[in-house]
């Protein structure tokens, strides 16, 4: 175990992977906690760390073990975050209270790419990072992960942000903070379980050597920011827009007659609701994108070896 600070401490094979210049790639750990059901969590946990290797690449899982920043989870240790029921949430604004506590937490995309930056890790993949969400003119419920790609400078490859968010609202405030969108094969910003919206992204990419391209120059300039690489879900599990809209303005109707959860239990809440009403679907698409981001993203990562890294 190598510590880089008192509180963030790296796996003993991530620490080496580091250490030789290896290509290594960061996962997060609240899609495993909060974002899927068990065992599918467990199940693509792995398989994403499997899918990585094979590429030629590192996996490291990031989370809180007993109030420590830990990048690169063992195995038991990630069949911990599918099942523990005593997980925290993180991001920025509870990240330090947790450690403090000394508890366990799972790291969102915000909290990993912290992880990722003080590392020096130059590659995160995830499924969606989050957004502007729909309600946000009555409760500013804007996702501390913006926050955090305008600070820690990294590539994150995502399958784009789930139409349950505002999705105009989110492609403007991602322009606002200077976060630059890379369409991986596409010329649209794609809306998670649909491959497309209207938005149009900054620059459509068709390799992993033109992200690294687009990486260099951002470091060059001293850009502080993450590069978002957006990647259409696969067509075969995608969802259209319309059904999807359908489904999620009759959840829009039930939310506002219940009491439902505030702040961070949001998102865990929506996408729940939401896979129920769509007979498992949602789940389909989600995996396929997960395992797809970290090919793509390992496939990233094994090109900036060969790209001028200093
Ligand atoms: N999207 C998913 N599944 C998830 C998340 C997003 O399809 O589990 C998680 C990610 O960890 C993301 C977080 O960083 O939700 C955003 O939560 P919030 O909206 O509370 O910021
Ligand atoms: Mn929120």
């Amino acid at each position: 175990m190598k510590k880089i600070s008192d509180t963030i401490i790296l796996s003993d094979e991530v620490a080496t992977a580091l250490a030789e210049n290896n290509p290594v790639v960061t996962l997060e750990s609240t899609v495993i906690s909060f974002g899927l059901p068990y065992p599918e969590n467990l199940h693509t946990a792995l398989e994403c760390e499997t899918i990585i290797r094979r590429e030629g690449a590192t996996p490291a899982t990031v989370g809180i073990v007993d109030g420590a920043l830990k990048i690169g989870l063992s195995a038991k240790e990630l069949e911990s975050f599918a099942t523990r029921k005593d997980i925290i949430k993180t991001n920025l604004s509870n990240l330090a209270p947790t450690c403090a506590a000394k508890r366990w937490g799972a790291t969102s995309v915000s909290a990993s790419l912290l992880a990722t930056a003080m590392a020096n890790i130059d590659v995160f993949v995830t499924g969606g990072i989050g957004g502007v969400h729909r309600t946000f003119t009555q409760n500013l419920d804007i996702s501390s992960d913006l926050t955090a790609l305008s600070r820690y400078r990294a590539i994150i490859v995502s399958a784009g942000v789930k139409s349950l968010l505002n999705v105009a609202a989110t492609r403007e405030c991602l322009e606002t903070l200077g976060i630059p969108i890379l369409g991986y094969r596409t010329d649209f910003f794609p809306a998670f379980y649909t491959p497309s919206s209207p938005y149009h992204v900054d620059r459509r990419v068709e390799t992993p050597e033109e992200v690294a391209v687009v990486y260099q120059i951002q470091k060059d300039m001293g850009l502080p920011s993450s590069i978002l690489v957006a990647v259409p879900v696969p067509e075969k599990v995608s969802i259209p827009a319309e059904e999807l809209e359908q489904v999620l303005w009759e959840l829009e109707d039930v939310l506002q007659k219940e009491p439902v959860p505030s702040g961070r239990d949001v998102t865990p809440y929506i996408l729940r609701q939401l896979n129920e009403r769509m007979n498992g679907r949602c789940l389909a698409a989600n995996l396929a994108l997960l395992k797809n981001n970290a090919a793509i993203g390992a496939q990233i990562a094994c090109s900036l070896k060969t790209c001028g890294k200093p």
